[in-house]
């Protein structure tokens, strides 16, 4: 099962911020895939809903100090 999922960061500083929230996102059990760019700040997710849930990655990238809203 597939799922995707969009959310706007605030709090990004530069591109090793990017790194950062990629880096622990893809180590997530259930985690496919990320795209997140420093311009955008927009993370689309890809993701298995049965393993890993919307707010648990919400809760890990704000752990690292940013601010998140799901986008779609
Ligand atoms: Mo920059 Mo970001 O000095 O997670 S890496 S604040």
């Amino acid at each position: 099962e597939t799922a995707q999922v969009e959310i706007r960061i605030e709090g990004m500083h530069c591109n090793s911020c990017v790194s950062n929230i990629c880096d622990t996102v893809e180590n997530l059990p259930g985690a496919f895939d990320i795209h997140l760019t420093f311009q955008d700040k927009l993370a689309t997710i890809i993701y298995d809903p049965s393993i890993l849930k919307i707010d648990d990655i919400i809760t890990e990238i704000e752990k690292l100090g940013f601010q998140t809203a799901i986008a779609n």
